[in-house]
């Protein structure tokens, strides 16, 4: 490997090992991207949710389309949660930053759970789909109940 190819991979390196607040130049930038990834998260969620609650016809391909936009959204939102970002347009609680471990557990948990609906819907199985969005929901609303202001 030649030298420049080096370098390059070791300034790929650094980036990718950069702290995700250094991502973001304001803190209204990481308040905005994490709404924005909720926002998406929970369209599309909704439209899985929506044909397990037998509102609209299951549809294999759909909901396997959105399962797995819910799937990739669900990583975005906690790498913008940066100190400093608890105050402005958000409704962001305190504990967010004051019991870490806690949030990212429950991020966890929901994440885990959508890939649980990820996999019932790659399989097409409409009683799995719909355990799996109980399960999402439930991950949902935990943390809305603990980490978001009304
Ligand atoms: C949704 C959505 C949420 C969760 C939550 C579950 O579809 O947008 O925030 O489910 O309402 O209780």
């Amino acid at each position: 490997m030649n030298r420049l190819a080096l370098a390059l991979l070791a300034a790929a390196g650094l980036a990718t090992a950069l702290p995700a607040a250094a991502q973001f130049q304001k803190p209204e930038d990481a308040i905005k991207y994490r709404q924005s990834a909720f926002t998406v998260m929970a369209s599309h969620f909704g439209r899985v949710a929506a044909m397990a609650q037998g509102k609209v016809p299951f549809d294999a391909a759909a909901a396997k389309a959105n399962a797995d936009i819910v799937a990739t959204m669900s990583r975005l939102p906690f790498a913008a949660f940066p100190a400093g970002t608890d105050s402005g347009q958000t409704k962001a609680k305190a504990e967010i930053w004051s019991e870490p471990d806690k949030f990212r557990q429950g991020a966890t948990t929901m994440q885990e759970a959508v890939g649980r609906l990820q996999a019932a819907a790659n399989a097409g199985n409409l009683d799995q789909i719909k355990a799996a969005v109980g399960d999402v929901g439930k991950s949902c609303k935990a943390c809305h109940d603990s980490y978001r202001k009304d």
